[in-house]
């Protein structure tokens, strides 16, 4: 299996911009490049990088790209597998740095805020800077047709997004992929509200430290676990570190509620009638932005007269469809011989844009195209939610077992406990951990195998029988779980999990010599494969808006949505769940004890609770399966 990461961003990135190239193409350049500085509305320019392939003589399309992270600073002499196939069908490549970042005049302001109603010219955001810069590309690009796409993962991914809030008349298609959309309810920084510390934190470091870099946070300690463990509160990442000097956290830190200025960042609300043709893309395991791209498309799925809006995911962390040369594996789990992500460059990605920009090929005649895992195949739905699924209650047992069985009354046990330690959080994945970025481990984490933890105190794990047949989940999963603390604030985090069997893989070593260093931990056999993961905290059940204290030793019905997913669970596989109530630093500890904000609690504050989950007739804690009939 292939799995050679592909130098796809690092090309088109390649460090900060100077000057522009010139038209001349260098010695073995695939690209001339042209480094331009767009006008935008407000007087602002952008720096902007045209990279035009050589050799292609006749009208081309244009393909824009806008990012936070650097334009191309030289063409690259082969092209990068990442769009070879776009390449080949001939586009004129535009890749521009953000207001702010770089060479572009502005600021940045990490924000998704868009005042559609404002038509005045000091009113300027994404969406009037993509439909600035697609203006002046098609009137000054020599050469193109006059049809411009749109295209990215994460946050170029998010400027894609952006774009179709007021598209352009000359943007005929866009693919956003892995686009947030909400960060408090979802994705990058929050998780319905609990704060993905360690992500929101260095990320804001990232792009906000220096303009004219990528900054990685300096780690003085090597595990990030203990850092973070160290770190304590999170008013000492401000106090001791960042001195107020980074707006994105400053942000963060004073609107830990679902409020106004949050509520504006949710951009999606906004999309109306989709009249450009658009493919979105997301990751069933993207460690960033697994949520938003599902929100898009059900959102302009409400007003989609000629079907142009459609929905892809597949087996990939984030942006791997692009990042993978092949993405025949994710981690230590194959994909049936399938390369994923090279088959949806070549048969989903490159004829979306070549029909829709150089009017050739078919309309995709699938609204949404899924590599269902488990089964490990190319799924082709013509509508989204699929209709033939019946929502399947696992029930979670207090005997440790996970039955589609609803619990009898019994006078046994109604809860399994455990202690939650704000000073002993569980990992979110195996110690030591590495910084975010430059990602590393990062990336793929998600199906990092759960046994590094199923066997602690304070994780229950529930376990299936071994299946007899397979059970395929195509849809939108949840958990509903009754359960108390005996504290005033608490978190539950859910992980549906694919149990392999033991003997899933021969052992593949000689019996004299057995297994070489490592061979045997990554064996498959006995394998815990997070399907689905998620949190929840207390203090937001009742209202995203105004957090509420939890009344101890109360059960509680704790709604878990667990996202849309497409997966056989395979006979002779089992079922897992496994329930915690840290996840860190992944996820900021709560600290037990309600606080107004967390943000101001002391070390102090952040107190020992023990957790109870219900598994009896009455208070049933489950899982919601979309079983296919
Ligand atoms: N996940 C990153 C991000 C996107 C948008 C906002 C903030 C962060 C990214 O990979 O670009």
């Amino acid at each position: 299996m292939n799995t050679k990461p592909i130098a796809f961003l690092a090309a088109l990135i390649a460090l900060t911009a100077h000057s522009a190239a010139g038209q001349q193409p260098a010695p073995g350049a695939i690209f001339t490049l042209e480094e331009v500085m767009i006008p935008m509305r407000d007087g602002a320019r952008l720096q902007t990088v045209i990279e035009r392939p050589v050799g292609r003589t006749e009208a081309l399309p244009i393909l824009l790209r806008r990012s936070p992270y650097g334009v191309p600073e030289t063409s690259p002499t082969s092209v990068p597998a990442g769009i070879k196939e776009l390449y080949d069908d001939g586009y004129i490549f535009v890749v521009q740095n953000l207001r702010g970042r770089f060479k572009s005049e502005g600021t940045f302001l990490l924000s998704s805020q868009v005042d559609l109603a404002n038509s005045s010219p000091k009113n300027v955001n994404e969406t009037t800077d993509a439909y600035d810069t697609i203006d002046w590309l098609v009137k000054h690009v020599a050469n193109s047709n006059g049809k411009v796409g749109i295209y990215g993962v994460s946050y170029d991914g998010l400027t894609a997004g952006l774009a179709l809030l007021a598209p352009h008349p000359a943007l005929k298609a866009a693919s956003e992929q892995a686009s947030p959309v909400d960060q408090w309810m979802n994705d990058d920084m929050h998780r319905y509200g609990a704060l993905r510390e360690s992500y929101a934190f260095e990320y804001a470091v990232f792009e906000q430290a220096d303009k004219f870099k990528n900054t990685h946070f300096e780690f003085d300690v090597y595990d990030a676990y203990e850092w973070y463990l160290k770190l304590g509160p999170l008013s000492n990442i401000n106090s001791r570190y960042l001195h107020g000097s980074i707006p994105a956290w400053n942000t963060i830190a004073t609107h830990p509620n679902y409020d106004a200025l949050n509520k504006r960042e949710a951009w999606y609300t906004q999309i109306k009638r989709s009249t450009v043709p658009n493919l979105n893309v997301a990751g069933f395991w993207d460690q960033e932005d697994p949520w938003g791209p599902w929100q898009i498309f059900h959102r302009a799925e409400l007003d989609d007269p000629d079907h142009t809006n459609f929905m892809v995911a597949g087996p990939w962390y984030h942006g791997g469809w692009h990042r993978e040369e092949r993405g025949d594996s994710i981690g230590a789990i194959p994909l049936g011989g399938h390369p994923t992500s090279l088959e949806f460059r070549e048969k989903i990605e490159a004829p979306f844009f070549k029909y829709y920009l150089h009017g050739q090929g078919n309309k995709p005649t699938w609204q949404a195209k899924m590599f269902q895992t488990g089964s490990n195949t190319w799924r082709e739905y013509s509508t989204w939610p699929v209709k033939n699924t019946v929502a399947t209650n696992l029930y979670l047992r207090n005997d440790g077992t996970l039955s589609f069985e609803k619990p009898a009354p019994t006078s046994g046990a109604s809860y399994r406990e455990y202690v939650s330690d704000p000073a002993r959080p569980v990992p979110y994945r195996p110690r030591p951990i590495s910084p975010t970025y430059p990602a590393g481990d990062w990336r793929r984490w998600e199906v990092a195998d759960q046994r590094f933890v199923d066997d602690r105190p304070d994780v229950l794990a529930y376990t299936s029988a071994t299946l007899d047949h397979d059970i395929t989940v195509t849809g939108a999963l949840s958990a509903t779980l009754f359960a108390s603390t005996s504290g005033t604030d608490a978190d539950f985090i859910v992980k549906l999990i694919d149990v392999y069997p033991e003997n899933a893989q021969p052992d593949g070593w000689n019996a004299d010599d057995g297994p070489s260093p490592g061979q045997y931990a990554r064996s498959l056999n006995g394998y815990e494969l997070p399907i689905a993961m998620e949190v929840r905290r207390g203090r937001f059940l009742s209202s995203y808006e105004t957090p509420r204290p939890l009344v101890p030793e109360k059960p509680t019905e704790w709604t878990i949505p667990l996202r849309e997913h497409d997966h056989v669970f395979l006979k002779g596989h089992r079922i897992m769940v496994q329930v915690q109530s840290t996840w860190f630093p992944a996820i900021d500890r709560n600290p037990q004890k309600f606080m107004a904000s967390i943000f101001d609690a002391k070390a102090s504050d952040y107190v020992k609770a023990t957790q109870r989950v219900y598994g009896s007739a009455g208070m049933p804690s489950h899982i919601v399966l979309p079983v296919v009939r």
